[in-house]
């Protein structure tokens, strides 16, 4: 069975029965052994025929801990996230949808941390991401093409290079010339040898522009693994864009940050100083429930593990 939401206009499928069973042990464990054995169920749940490219799914799973409402892996049509803001919110709303939670503190464990959620009266959802970091600032990368890219290297519970000079005007209309850029960004990164901490992958790239609505402070386009954009303003690129904006004295602990996303949808978002120059971003948005449905996986059918481009 699985429970299908969008935040802010970005779809979340929850697997609430019916998943692979994964053992005991810690989420990250519990993650490798999914990814290890289990792969062909996270390509179809979200790959076509059963989902899209954009579609992030969320396996709920029993937390280790007894005092969090729950445990998630999140996954898309190439893999996996460490952590998911507006998945996040997606669970939280998906779990109230259920009756399995009311208003208040949540905390809900993921393979990158155990993050605090509030479920609000009024149905949005905060999340206190997990700490967030510069790692790199005015990156260049030669991106054939397009030149020379300056870019931030940031975490936000996925890592992210952040572009404040779009390639055209962050408008649904461009998506096509967005996704082009951004890819081709990405795929420069990775032959320059630029990554995150550990040499990890850096798989989202994220545009930045003044805002379409003066009251919102920025606005994004975000790509995500694979070839999908972000339709919300990404949770945990808000988180890297904010941590960025703390590292350059723009952005003090407490004031709101409203990001605007390319459908002019907005995540709330402010910080508090964390340790070691980190800060610990926080999150508000809105879900809605858009289905239920039970999913069949036919014997004989040749998509029963989805189509993986
Ligand atoms: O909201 O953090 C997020 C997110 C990551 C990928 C898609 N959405």
């Amino acid at each position: 069975m699985v429970i299908d939401s969008h935040t802010e206009g970005e779809p979340t499928r929850v697997v609430i029965s019916g998943g692979p069973d994964l053992g005991l042990g810690s989420i990250s464990e519990r993650m490798q052994r999914f990814c290890a054995q289990f792969d062909h169920f996270r390509s179809g749940i979200v790959c076509e025929p059963r989902g899209s490219e954009v579609v992030v799914g969320a396996l709920l799973l029993e937390p280790v801990q007894p005092d969090s409402s729950a445990a998630v892996i999140f996954f898309n049509d190439v893999g996996y996230l460490g952590m998911c803001g507006h998945g996040t919110i997606g669970v939280l709303t998906t779990l109230a949808h259920l009756g399995r939670i009311d208003p208040g503190l949540h905390k809900i464990e993921t393979p990158v941390g155990t993050v605090e959620t509030t479920l609000h009266e009024d149905g949005s959802v905060t999340v206190e991401n997990v700490p967030s970091y510069r790692y790199q600032a005015s990156v260049e990368v030669d991106v054939p093409g397009y030149g020379l890219v300056t870019g931030d290297v940031a975490w936000g519970g996925n890592w992210f290079f952040l572009v404040a000079d779009p390639p055209c005007e962050l408008v649904t209309a461009n998506r096509n010339e967005l996704i082009a850029a951004s890819t081709a960004i990405r795929v420069a990164l990775h032959a320059s040898g630029v990554t995150g901490r550990d040499d990890a992958y850096i798989d989202h790239i994220e545009f930045f522009s003044e805002p379409k609505n003066p009251e919102n402070s920025s606005r994004n386009f975000v790509l995500c693994p694979g070839a999908s954009f972000d339709r919300s303003p990404c949770g945990t690129g808000t988180s890297a864009k904010m941590a960025c904006l703390y590292d350059d004295g723009k952005l003090a602990p407490g004031v709101i940050w409203r990001q605007e996303g390319i459908l002019g949808t907005v995540f709330q978002g402010s910080i508090r100083e964390g340790s070691d120059g980190q800060v610990n971003p926080s999150i508000r948005g809105h879900a809605w429930v858009t289905g239920e449905s039970k999913l069949l996986f036919a014997g004989d059918d040749p998509f029963s593990r989805g189509i993986e481009f």
